[in-house]
């Protein structure tokens, strides 16, 4: 009987906790891995002022965070080889005969269970096991989704805390009936420095049968942190069935004329301005990371599925980032990951104000000015993939909606990726399919020298969302283009490009230019102005950025940046055009037709505009002539 081995497992005090929730399913589950990865010790968290205090206190008692100087600071450290997310073993189990696309990474699923529960086996020996329960966007709303985490990384349960809604009392109330994701997570056998060890036994296997996720001998947040892209998998594949979507996209409210606010979602791969978006200091921001999208009543509502931001702190400064820096500066309980701690219990990060210090103690263990790895390679003073974790009523940009269970109306969608020399820097698609189509399952990004591998290389990656996906491409992009179905009124889509380069190399916009793309697609989303039809979509009309320049940034914007930066690139997008009709062509199963229709008429548009204008299109020459394509 599970209940007699909870019963003789837990401390009365914890069992007890326990039984508040009348679920036997879930007594049932939690019994069995107990007994499969024996930790020593269970704590079952109820979101009480004094077991959130228990579990942040631990984590820094067993040496998995250390205290900063700063009030309620702390950092964290993964193994040196367990900075991101292993994209390798991460899995989504199939039974036999069902197949997905080759860039989706799958495992059988009964061989994978065999395996992951023989790698878990006894895996908690000698350690305390968090038992917590948390819910997936607004509590008490449409949006709910309940969650339970079973983790031996206090870390994790810490982060856990300041990124989402506690759920303990909502599985209370949901007793019997309640749909949640399962995770179960060890970091398995730590190192002296507290870093999981057995990284050749790392796994992060997703079984959609059960809504469960298994991850074992890791730490990085990514690869644990159950919430986040652990749950997002699971979600892609339950919104799929259920009519909603699961997007890798932040949600802002932009502010426009007469105090109204339009919100709108975005979607960009990693180091391609998703948080730097989500933090413009003159909008307010709802969530940075993910989000759940929903019809209700004729309208699409978006909710952040977290509350707080597990962001990358490279290159966050006081200058452009002023909102981040505030709050990293502020007595907020902070956990940074993977940055250098200095003797003094400061910290520091790659390009933060000041100068490097000599040395501390970083991701690489004892860190001194110049050091290098085993292969001569200088390590830098943080990895580039360190983190700061912190809850969103933190900054002040902070829009009033976070936790409103309705969620808030969206007005537009956004979709941009790191791209020198093809698309303009804001363009509105023409319909939703072709926003869909042409923008967002187009969705390319060139690789940085953040990455490893060569720079400059244009990687595949439709929604942002190519990573997380639990369906097939061709699911995935019908239930996108279904969505519009029964709308009573259709966001705008847009697409987005803030890494325009000249023929010299030389960025064609500033950082802050992003801003007056913002306020020009709130106009657009409610039809204040008008625009041109390009070949590609439509764009802004030169006075209307003109004055938003001055208004918003006081900046002159000349007519001759306008038509350097909004002249349509025939050649590059029909390049374009031809590498994503290829990957659809050949890598992915059965790409909806309509996909191949919607790129095809956008091809033939740039060639008849080629044919009357050449290769390089100002601007002007289709707003002279009123050209419709
Ligand atoms: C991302 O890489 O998209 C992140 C960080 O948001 S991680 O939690 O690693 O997914
Ligand atoms: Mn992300």
């Amino acid at each position: 009987m599970p209940s007699n081995i909870l019963k003789e497992r837990l401390e009365s005090k914890q069992y007890e906790k326990l039984l508040r929730i009348d679920n036997p399913d879930l007594h049932e589950f939690i019994a069995k891995y107990i007994e499969h990865c024996t930790p020593e010790k269970v704590f079952v968290c109820t979101d009480s002022v004094e077991d959130i205090k228990y579990i942040r206190e631990i984590s820094i008692e067993n040496g998995e965070e250390i205290k900063l100087t700063a009030e309620n600071h702390t950092i964290h450290f993964d193994n040196y080889n367990d900075q991101a997310r292993d994209k390798k073993n991460t899995k989504i189990l199939l039974p036999q005969g069902v197949e997905l696309d080759k860039a989706i990474n799958t495992a059988r699923r009964k061989e994978s269970l065999e395996e992951i529960h023989k790698i878990m086996k006894d895996i908690m020996k000698g350690k305390e096991l968090y038992i917590r329960f948390f819910c997936l966007g607004p509590t008490n709303s449409e949006f709910s989704q309940p969650v339970m985490q079973m983790t031996d990384s206090a870390y994790v349960a810490h982060s856990e805390d300041l990124l989402y809604r506690q759920g303990f009392e909502e599985f209370v109330r949901q007793g019997r009936n309640a749909r949640f994701f399962k995770i179960v997570h060890s970091a398995g056998e730590l190192d002296e420095r507290n870093t999981s060890k057995n990284l050749d036994k790392r796994r992060v296997y997703i079984d959609l049968e059960k809504n469960m996720v298994y991850s074992a001998n890791t730490q990085y947040g990514g690869n644990t942190i159950g919430l986040k892209k652990l749950s997002m998998r699971l979600a892609i594949n339950r919104g799929k069935k259920e009519g909603w979507l699961t997007e890798h996209m932040l949600v802002m409210g932009v502010h426009g004329p007469d105090n109204r606010v339009t919100y709108f979602t975005g979607a960009f791969p990693s180091l391609c301005g998703k948080t730097s978006t989500s933090m413009l200091d003159n909008e307010t921001v709802v969530g940075d990371d993910i989000a759940y999208l929903r019809k209700i009543d004729g309208r699409v509502r978006a909710v952040n599925v977290e509350k707080g931001v597990f962001g990358i702190i490279m290159g966050v400064n006081s200058k452009d980032d002023p909102i981040i820096w505030n709050a990293l500066h502020s007595s907020a309980e902070i956990i940074f990951s993977n940055i250098l701690m200095t003797p003094e219990g400061g910290v520091h990060w790659i390009e933060k104000d000041g100068e490097i210090p000599e040395k501390g103690i970083n991701y690489s263990g004892e860190w001194y000015k110049g050091k290098k790895d085993e292969n001569g390679k200088e390590i830098t003073v943080s990895h580039r993939n360190a983190r700061f974790t912190i809850a969103l009523k933190n900054f002040n940009n902070l829009d009033p909606t976070l936790h409103d269970p309705k969620g808030v109306e969206i007005g537009g969608m956004v979709y941009g990726g790191r791209d020198s020399d093809t698309w303009v820097p804001i363009k509105e698609a023409f319909d939703w399919a072709h926003g869909i189509i042409a923008y967002g399952a187009s969705l390319e990004s060139e690789t940085t020298a953040a990455t490893l591998g060569q720079e400059g290389v244009r990687k595949f990656n439709p929604m942002s969302n190519l990573d997380f996906l639990s369906v097939s491409l061709r699911d995935y992009i019908n239930a996108n283009l279904d969505f519009a179905k029964g709308l009573e009124k259709e966001p705008s889509i847009f697409a987005v490009n803030y890494f325009l380069k000249d023929k010299d190399g030389n960025f064609l916009n500033s950082r802050e230019d992003k801003k007056v793309w913002y306020k020009w697609a709130e106009l657009r989303a409610n039809r204040d102005v008008d625009a041109i039809d390009a070949p590609t979509g439509r764009i802004p009309k030169y006075e209307d950025l003109k004055k938003l320049f001055k208004e918003i940034i006081n900046k002159e914007f000349t007519q001759e940046d306008y038509n350097e930066q909004f002249k349509i690139r025939v050649k590059e997008n029909i390049a374009k055009i031809a590498r994503i009709e290829k990957i659809y062509r050949t890598q992915i199963i059965d790409a909806p037709q309509i996909l191949h229709d919607i790129l095809e008429e956008q091809r033939e548009r740039l060639l008849s505009a080629q044919e009357k204008h050449g290769e390089y299109i100002k601007p002007s020459k289709l707003a002279q002539q009123g050209i419709r394509f």
